[in-house]
């Protein structure tokens, strides 16, 4: 498979390398990484248009200036190449069309949830990160990893392990990130770059979210709304939400914690984090994925009707 993946690289004229919509450091960072290995003929795709662009918590990425966004993608590659992409729904319309119509694609990724929608799947699920599935496939392949590629792994594993916490981190996580630091990457700065960075209204915006947030299922539920008006009342993005389920989880009492978000066409995006609950089989319900621990949905409902379906599904878990 590696070789495989090595020979459609070397072949192709011009690769599209594509993140997951709402886009993370996961996504950002193996993009980038794999960018960095390929060269000047490889181009990342951020799914958003240019004023919307991705988290500016990321901006310090090397040549994360040098991304594409819908509004400037064209149809011109040989090979796609989707990083972190849990399923082909998590590309929109026309990179969608792209994709599908394509002979060469890759599909690269950790989530167990992923159904290998690639001509070529390299999908380790249960991984850590994407960052670490390429960490590995970059030392299999016998391929130098760099200074900047370092650093762009580094920031993958780092923000979806949410700082090395979570379950799906092994001794082999800790030594590709204690390796990638001998690259020479500063870890501590890294870390300031990507925690400590806030904007102010972020922080007041996150302080009325979880002020109103309800409990539910004797506390061990809790669940926070937002919706289209009080984020114009903050001024702030989707990025801004960032956080907001992992604080609400961190609850004694709570066991599962429900970030909606409203959008524009009243549907109701849906982030699920858990302590020890299973939320593969609730999110698969409402046509999701994710990982155990944490994962998402979009329901095509109001956002009221929406945690009503939710709270009657999470009674048969909790
Ligand atoms: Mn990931």
């Amino acid at each position: 498979m590696i070789d495989e993946i090595l020979e459609k690289i070397k072949q192709a004229n011009k690769v599209l390398i594509i993140t997951h919509v709402n886009p993370d450091g996961d996504t950002l960072g193996s993009a980038l990484a794999m960018k960095l290995f390929i060269g000047e003929k490889a181009d990342v795709l951020v799914q958003t248009n240019k004023n919307i662009s991705y988290p500016k918590t990321y901006a310090f990425l090397p040549e994360i200036e040098k991304v594409k966004f819908l509004d400037t993608v064209k149809d011109e590659y040989d090979l796609y190449i989707a990083v972190d992409v849990a399923s082909i729904d998590r590309i929109v319309e026309f990179p969608r069309e792209l994709f599908n119509k394509s002979i060469n694609t890759i599909n690269i990724d950790h989530h167990k949830t992923n159904r290998g929608y690639g001509k070529i799947n390299l999908i380790k699920g249960g991984y850590s990160s994407t960052g670490e599935v390429l960490y590995d496939f970059f030392n299999e392949a016998g391929i130098q990893i760099t200074k900047e590629m370092a650093e762009c792994l580094y920031v993958a594993i780092l923000t979806d392990t949410g700082c090395f916490k979570y379950e799906t981190v092994t001794k082999d996580t800790f030594l590709a990130a204690s390796n990638l630091m001998q690259k020479g990457i500063d870890t501590s700065l890294i870390a300031k770059k990507c925690y400590d960075n806030k904007p102010k209204a972020m922080i007041t915006f996150q302080a009325e979210v979880i002020t109103n947030a309800k409990f539910a299922l004797d506390d061990k539920v809790v669940y926070a709304m937002i919706t289209p008006s009080l984020m114009k009342k903050y001024n702030v993005k989707n990025e801004h939400t960032e956080g907001i389920a992992e604080t609400l989880r961190s609850i004694e009492t709570v066991d599962i914690s429900i970030l909606l978000k409203e959008n524009e066409d009243k549907t109701t995006k849906v982030s699920l984090r858990s302590k020890t609950i299973d939320l593969t089989p609730v999110v698969e319900k409402f046509n999701g994925g994710g990982h155990k621990m944490a994962a998402g949905c979009t329901i095509r409902r109001p956002i009221k009707v929406a945690i009503e379906l939710l709270l009657d599904e999470l009674i048969k878990y909790v």
